[in-house]
């Protein structure tokens, strides 16, 4: 075990520490840093002539040349994004030193590398205490978003397996206006290199669309069509620079544009959690509805709800089924801790700990979207029955229990070392079929605490 990266290696009693185990006590002696050492590398060195690391693109050529990324030529528009071409990072490093050379040519940006997801054994960089809540990547780290056979390939699981991403441009590389996925969270971390970032509030989103709120501006800095966009004249952007080592925090739903003011490398996370959780949800509503009025002419076909979903899934990520089951898992995990906590506590008779408080907030979230969700026909499939007994035979699901756990004892500095509890009583509920069930299991789980457990 333990890739090898020039001048990181230390070597304890002979023999070279394993990646893991250099972040681990690089980390130890610096909490809460961000960054473990090892991204080090990722910058070529600074000296008098280039005070700020440039991107060590050899490094990335020699170490990790073979992964398959998407890259975005910043010069091609394709429907409302960049275009994108598949290639190695090594091709990429070669096409941005060959550009480079001669005075620039074709833009190209690497996006979205699925840079942990591939490399788990290469902690590079630990997530900010702030931005550790994050319900998407626990998930993706242990199950499938969106499961379709028909649509399954190898591709699809490496590209949808989680959000947490490293970018790579040169200097004029940019991505066009857009919110983010999911309407989640992003953060943004510079390892090397400046970024522009242009936002605009939620509140005033409607000035970047058109007036029947279908396409919005690509690039705010090029020819806007008045007629088209009548309201974005009136456009507030809020203007921000990043410099090297900096973090940008991206709330949901504000629209953003970014530019490369130097060569950049960059790590970016999208994420979610209870405090954003309805963004999602309104998110799949609206997108449902536009998949649902784009094929209004097979209204009346016995597979409509079917093709919605299916378009949904396809268009935005998830569907409707897919969040679904993302709630409940989630709603399991929480009340599984809920019950652990106040069982270990016995907090009865005190004041609940903040991290019981973050898991009642949680239960409450998760129940506020449920019921937003009963009067809408959520495609449920019939027969599909989620059973937090059968989950608690399940490892992944023990497993995403045990991320929540450890990420809320460090938020809240607490220290637990007993074991979560894992018995459920015969007599209580423990299915969730509808949104309408799970509202009843968490309307139980806090009024008896965690109600579905024996003590
Ligand atoms: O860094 C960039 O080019 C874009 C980042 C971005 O838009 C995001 O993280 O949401």
């Amino acid at each position: 075990m333990g890739l090898k990266i020039g001048g990181r290696i230390e070597k304890v009693n002979g023999r070279e520490l394993t990646y893991s185990e250099f972040a681990e006590k690089y980390m130890s002696q610096n909490q809460p840093v961000l960054l473990t050492g090892l991204m080090d590398d990722w910058r070529a060195c600074k000296d008098w002539v280039s005070p700020n690391g440039k991107p060590n693109l050899h490094f990335f050529s020699t170490h990790f040349g073979k992964s398959k990324v998407q890259v975005a030529d910043c010069g091609t528009r394709e429907f409302t994004d960049q275009k994108r071409i598949e290639m190695t990072v090594s091709e990429f490093v070669d096409r941005w030193l060959h550009d480079g050379g001669a005075g620039g040519g074709s833009l190209l940006y690497l996006k979205d590398w699925h840079f942990v997801k591939e490399y788990p054994e290469y902690i590079a960089y630990r997530t900010p205490m702030d931005f550790s809540d994050d319900w998407l990547n626990f998930y993706l780290d242990k199950f499938h978003m969106h499961n379709d056979p028909d649509t399954y390939s190898e591709r699809n699981d490496i590209t949808c397996s989680d959000y947490r991403f490293v970018y790579m441009g040169s200097k004029g590389t940019w991505t066009p206006l857009h919110a983010d996925v999911f309407r989640s969270y992003s953060w943004s971390a510079n390892v090397c290199g400046k970024k522009q970032w242009y936002f605009l509030s939620p509140s005033q989103q409607h000035l970047v669309f058109d007036r029947n709120m279908k396409s919005s501006v690509y690039d705010i800095f090029a020819e806007v069509s008045q007629s088209k966009f009548p309201g974005f004249e009136k456009a507030v952007w809020w203007e921000c620079t990043q410099e090297e080592n900096e973090v940008i925090f991206v709330p949901s739903g504000w629209y953003h544009q970014v530019h490369n003011l130097e060569d950049t490398i960059s790590i970016n996370h999208n994420w979610f959690n209870g405090y954003n959780l309805f963004w999602v949800w309104d998110l799949l509503l609206k997108d449902y509805n536009e998949a649902s009025e784009y094929i209004d002419d097979l209204k009346g076909c016995d597979d409509f709800e079917e093709l919605c979903q299916r378009n949904l899934a396809a268009n935005t990520g998830m569907n409707f089924y897919d969040f679904f089951i993302f709630i409940v898992r989630f709603a399991f995990a929480n009340v599984v801790l809920l019950h652990t906590l106040a069982h270990v506590k016995n907090e009865t008779s005190r004041k609940p700990s903040k991290a019981l408080q973050h898991i009642y907030f949680n239960l409450e979230s998760i129940r506020n979207v449920a019921v937003k969700m009963k009067p809408i026909n959520t495609g449920v499939r019939q027969g599909v029955l989620l059973d937090l007994r059968k989950n608690l035979e399940d490892h992944s699901f023990i497993e995403l229990c045990a991320a929540v756990r450890k990420t809320y004892e460090l938020i809240h500095d607490q220290d637990e070392t007993t074991p979560i509890l894992l018995q459920c009583t015969n007599s209580v509920r423990s299915q969730v079929q509808s949104s309408e069930d799970l509202v009843a299991f968490i309307n139980d789980a806090l009024t008896k605490r965690g109600g579905a457990f024996s003590c």
